[in-house]
């Protein structure tokens, strides 16, 4: 049964949309959201220490994107990341421990150290890997789609991408494969407004992305990143429909990066104020909570709970990872090469 409400939207406005969800699934969106921006919040500050090595992308104000799609899958279907990963391993299920040792290089990390930021996985949980490689995933994913199709297993498919990668011919080469073969795959466009320092509009040469989608034979679905509600709405209806044979789609979720393209990156491309506006208004994290406290459904005091018990499973995944040992030498080649 779901819980008939008013539900407050970004403008501000009223709605009587129903919340769709019963309180345990509203209660796990929210503790994988607040996993995400704590851990990424987190690493913000410890690289500015300078004991993790590699590049840090943070995917801060882009959760609800991740997590309303995430809730659809199960471990059997796959993912295919981005250089911005982090949020897509947590709402997949990967190990927070194992992830934030990766991340410092460490043997316990979900790769033994080897991988860092950028190349997390965990294949037991259907993620097939972060990637450095701008729009790598969506043709990794159409193998991925491909296998379930001929298991005949309802598997489905996701591939991430940002703006930038959206222009990747790797990307519009998928779009086209996945159509002409009717893979249960889902492109998911993260648009966050840059690639890198690039604006949107200066790099792209349509105004909707959907344009490109319906180019390929494909539909297409423009969606407020920042509304868990929206993005799990859209995103079940393409799933299901993938998953019962009606093929790929696209679903551009439109959002917001708290923090820079890496860590260090001085943001001079942003309007003044950007971050704090979006902090303020765009905040996918508090437009939920409020949503959700002010229909009664969740307490203030479930969510100031959730967050102590967030706070210190982070706290733990830091203090583990920084004490677990380094790689050894000898484990150089191990799972790295694979001999034929
Ligand atoms: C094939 C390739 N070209 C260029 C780069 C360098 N690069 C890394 S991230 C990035 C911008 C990505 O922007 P977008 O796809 O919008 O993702 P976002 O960082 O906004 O999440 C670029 C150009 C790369 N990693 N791979
Ligand atoms: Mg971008």
């Amino acid at each position: 049964m779901s819980i008939t409400s008013p539900m407050q939207t970004a403008d501000g406005a009223l709605s009587n949309n129903p919340i769709p969800l019963e309180k345990d699934a509203l209660l796990a969106a929210y503790r994988t959201m607040r996993t995400i921006r704590d851990f990424e919040e987190r690493l913000h500050v410890e690289f500015a220490k300078g004991d993790i090595p590699g590049f840090v992308h943070l995917y801060a104000g882009e959760e609800a994107c991740a997590t309303g799609i995430m809730m659809h899958l199960t471990d059997s279907d796959r993912i295919a990341s981005t250089h911005r990963g982090h949020g897509h391993c947590i709402a997949k299920g990967v190990d927070v421990e194992e992830m934030m040792a990766e991340i410092y290089g460490k043997s316990s990390g979900s790769c033994r150290g080897k991988g860092g930021s950028m190349h997390i996985a965990d294949l037991s949980k259907g993620m097939m890997g972060a990637n450095g490689i701008l729009g790598a995933g969506a043709p990794l994913i159409c193998g991925a789609a491909l296998a379930a199709k001929c298991r005949g297993d309802g598997g489905v498919g996701i591939t991430f991408f940002g703006d930038g990668a959206a222009n990747q011919g790797t990307v519009l080469e998928s779009m086209n494969l996945a159509a002409v073969w009717n893979l249960p795959v889902i492109f998911v466009l993260e648009n966050n407004g840059y690639a890198e320092a690039t604006s949107v509009t200066y790099a792209t040469g349509v105004d909707n992305f959907l344009d490109r989608a319906h180019g390929f034979g494909l539909p297409g679905v423009s969606v407020d990143g920042t509304d868990f509600f929206a993005v799990h709405k859209a995103a079940g209806e393409l799933i299901a429909k993938a998953r019962a044979g009606g093929g790929p789609a696209l679903l551009e979720c439109k959002m917001v990066r708290f923090y820079g393209h890496f860590e260090g990156d001085s943001q001079t491309y942003k309007a003044k104020g950007e971050n704090d506006f979006n902090r303020l208004n765009r905040d996918c994290l508090k437009i939920f909570a409020d949503r959700v406290t002010a229909a009664g459904i969740v307490s203030d005091a479930e969510i100031a709970l959730m967050d102590r018990e967030v706070a210190n499973l982070i706290d733990d995944a830091v203090s583990s990872a920084k004490s677990a040992p380094q790689p050894t030498p000898q484990e150089l080649t191990s799972d790295v090469y694979v001999s034929y």
